[in-house]
């Protein structure tokens, strides 16, 4: 965001402070877009962490939690031959309408929606749900995706079919149907708005597509070069100052397996304890985060629910938790 003047600035800080001093929380268990059942267990992980209370802490009122129906899927593997390039998709479709409308509701209610995965899946259905509520406002918003991996698979390009490598080339227009025009429109974020960050795994394909998307990416040896703080700056600078709204789709693989072991698909080299707060950190600084999706949490390959704690940690981060 380019600096506006001391004075429309702290006016904006004030109407924005105001507006997000209270939370919706979506539970979504979805763990129909990968073979790992365990994230469906996420929600429950980071309620045992505190999650309400810890938000409360913060000053915050918890405006309404919602719980998202997923259907159970017991023939999952059936659906693993290579002819089926997007699995479950009529499922994850029907999820992501109702974290979609989910989400809308909670942000006309001026509250920040916070959706707890769950696979990477739903966010699908909550950057529907906050490009809806943009749509109908004419206003513009931008999308922060920390990711290990690229997420922009279709499924052409998919080596496994699963949905949740997928979920960043659908919401930018590409992949199966039915999931690109949920809410019936598309895309739901333009590219230029769009930031990558984290990433140090990718597929073969995935590289020209992030490449040739028009996403402003920044891989984990950007991290290293440059630090936190200055692709941060870049990434607000390229999404653009005229927007009224940032979403934070936050994979918890992004991290270094040895700070959250926690997840399901997890890759060496990832970001600090440290890097990971301040790059949230930063982006609440700038009292635009209106909606946030933690995704991926898998308790069953956690070490005594460390990475719940540290989830719950970071939902506080983005909401504007400082340490002095
Ligand atoms: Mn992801």
């Amino acid at each position: 965001m380019s600096a506006p003047k001391a004075s429309s600035s702290s006016l904006v800080a004030n109407s924005a402070a105001k507006l997000n001093r209270s939370v919706t929380l979506i539970y979504c268990p979805i763990h129909l877009g990968g073979p790992h059942a365990g994230v469906a267990l996420g929600p429950g992980a980071m309620k045992v962490a505190r999650l309400v209370s810890r938000i409360k802490d913060l000053g915050y009122t918890v405006h309404k939690e919602v719980e998202i129906a997923v259907p159970e899927v017991l023939t999952w593997w059936e659906k693993s031959t290579s002819a089926i390039h997007s699995r479950c998709v009529p499922e994850i479709a029907a999820v992501s309408q109702a974290v979609a409308q989910a989400v809308e509701e909670a942000l006309e209610a001026g509250t920040v929606a916070i959706t707890i995965g769950g696979d990477h899946s739903l966010a699908i259905g909550s950057i529907a749900g906050v490009s809806s509520y943009y749509r109908k406002r004419k206003e513009e918003f931008g999308l922060v995706w920390f990711d290990a991996h690229g997420d922009i698979n279709t499924p052409a390009t998919s080596p496994s079919g699963n949905v949740h490598g997928m979920p960043f080339a659908i919401s930018l227009g590409q992949g199966d149907e039915s999931l690109v025009n949920l809410n019936g429109f598309s895309p739901k974020v333009q590219a230029k708005r769009c930031s990558l960050i984290g990433i140090r795994d990718l597929d073969q394909a995935e590289t020209d597509l992030v490449r040739d998307s028009g996403v402003l990416p920044f891989t984990m040896r950007d991290v290293d070069e440059q630090g936190i703080k200055k692709i941060t700056e870049q990434a607000l600078q390229s999404i653009g100052g005229d927007i009224h709204g940032l979403h934070v789709s936050f994979d918890l693989d992004v991290i270094d397996p040895d700070v959250a072991p926690g997840v399901s698909t997890d890759s060496r080299g990832g970001f600090t304890y440290r890097e990971s707060h301040f790059a949230l950190e930063l982006l609440a600084d700038t009292k635009m985060v209106r909606s946030i999706d933690i995704v991926e949490l898998n308790p069953t390959l956690d070490i005594k629910n460390r990475t719940a704690q540290l989830a719950v940690d970071l939902v506080q981060s983005a909401l504007g938790k400082n340490i002095l």
